[in-house]
């Protein structure tokens, strides 16, 4: 399935009215308190959010999994999948693939397919979370943790070879999230295991291209219950550094303890210039995969608003690779990687919007009341004419939600794919 131009016009006729008034509106209000509305329109037009190619089909938990009907069961369909968010929003520009479950058969038509949608190939994820089919050795008790070095150096051989179908795609960056840990005390020696980790990430990061980079992720627990060795941010980024200059941490939202201050971290590794991926979503419980911006979206904007200060004030940090990664559950996986996509530039514009000169002075005047006041009254605007007004530029519908619906976007694939299709993916 494929949006045409002519059917973004027609949702857009019975909107535009309504948005030309609010976008005129707020922007004369924003214009009054000095800020560039055009500026802004042009960074939410600008930023391009990687969609995970397992996340197109119906999401689950290990309990059970609801199958979707219409879901994608080839890489040629998910990508169509992503063209159609892209279509409408005009902020999926990007496929993150998960290799094994995404390897292309065709290189050179998946890129002619996703060039054409302007889409583009971001960063390639391994997976040694799962025993491959047909594999020689278990990753039952880690990948490159493992004890064994044939297994480590199984793992770090499909990390390899993930690299190198990446760069037949033009991707430029690998992420490795590993799994390895342990489930019960004494089950693994702490030190061997980071030992062990390190060695093989660096055997990795020999491998890579010269304008590469890799990602390294963390998280503090599951599937293993009682430890992970890269827990957390300090972990992944001494990993990072112990690789060299072109390792990088990832941030994934989901990835941390409760009420831990991701900010905090967010603006740590970036003054050290080593934040280089992002993973969103959001959570109430642990790494729960919900929509991104569904239970928190004011911590969503106060990382924002560090994310936005990094960018502007740490140019030692290289742009960074983002990625969407949540699971839906019962709900339709396109329209809710579409409200997750909204949630993100709401987030990114709200952060836009801070007077980060006058927070400055009432930082340095230890004015705390003052300091709260800035935040919050850009985080109370309501920003959403100037999405819609970056939508449009980009040729891109002006309420996505709306227009999906609209144009029966589901019972279209199901028409094409049947009701019994199951995506590859968790
Ligand atoms: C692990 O929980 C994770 O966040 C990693 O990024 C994986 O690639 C992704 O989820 C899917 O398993
Ligand atoms: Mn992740």
């Amino acid at each position: 399935m494929k949006i045409l131009k002519d059917q973004i016009l027609d949702c857009n006729k019975s909107e535009i009215q309504n948005h030309k008034e609010t976008f005129d509106f707020l922007s004369s209000t924003l214009d009054k308190k000095g800020h560039k509305v055009a500026e802004i329109v042009a960074k939410l037009s600008d930023f391009q959010v990687a969609i995970p190619s397992w996340a197109l089909g119906a999401g689950g938990t290990r309990f059970g999994r609801f199958s979707f009907y219409g879901e994608p069961s080839s890489l040629e369909q998910k990508i169509e999948d992503i063209g159609v968010i892209h279509s409408l929003t005009q902020t999926a520009g990007a496929v993150s693939l998960h290799i094994p479950w995404d390897i292309p058969s065709d290189y050179k038509a998946i890129k002619e397919q996703a060039d054409a949608l302007n889409i583009k190939f971001d960063s390639v994820n391994s997976n040694t979370f799962q025993d491959q089919k047909n594999a020689k050795e278990s990753y039952k008790y880690g990948s490159l943790s493992n004890t064994s070095k044939v297994v480590r150096d199984q793992a770090i051989a499909h990390n390899l070879e993930v690299i190198t179908i990446g760069d037949k795609l033009g991707s430029k960056s690998l992420t490795v999230w590993l799994a390895d840990g342990s489930c019960f005390p004494g089950q693994s020696n702490f030190q061997t295991a980071l030992q062990n980790t390190e060695n093989s990430l660096k055997d990795i990061y020999k491998g890579l291209p010269k304008d590469w980079s890799m990602l390294i992720e963390y998280k503090p627990y599951e599937p293993n219950f009682y430890s992970t060795v890269i827990q957390d941010w300090g972990t992944s980024f001494m990993l990072a550094n112990a690789c060299g200059e072109k390792a990088f941490s990832l941030v994934d939202l989901g990835h941390h303890l409760p009420n831990s201050n991701i900010e905090q971290i967010v603006s740590i590794l970036m003054l050290k210039g080593k934040l280089g991926g992002f993973h969103f979503n959001d959570s109430k419980y642990g790494d729960d995969d919900l929509t991104v911006g569904s239970i928190k979206p004011y911590a969503l904007f106060l990382i924002f608003n560090e994310l936005v200060y990094g960018m502007r004030n740490n140019p030692q940090n290289p742009d960074l690779a983002w990625m969407i990664d949540a699971s839906h559950n019962v709900k339709d996986p396109l329209e809710d990687l579409i409200q997750s996509l909204e949630a993100i530039q709401e987030a990114y514009a709200k952060a836009l919007l801070v007077d980060q000169v006058q927070l400055k002075e009432a930082q340095l005047a230890n004015d705390v009341v003052k300091c709260q006041e800035i935040l919050q009254n850009a985080y109370r605007t309501d920003v959403r004419p100037l999405l819609e007004k970056a939508r449009i530029n980009n040729g891109g519908v002006i309420k996505p939600i709306n227009a999906f619906r609209a144009l029966g976007v589901r019972g279209q694939l199901i028409k094409e794919r049947g009701k019994n299709t199951i995506a590859t993916g968790l």
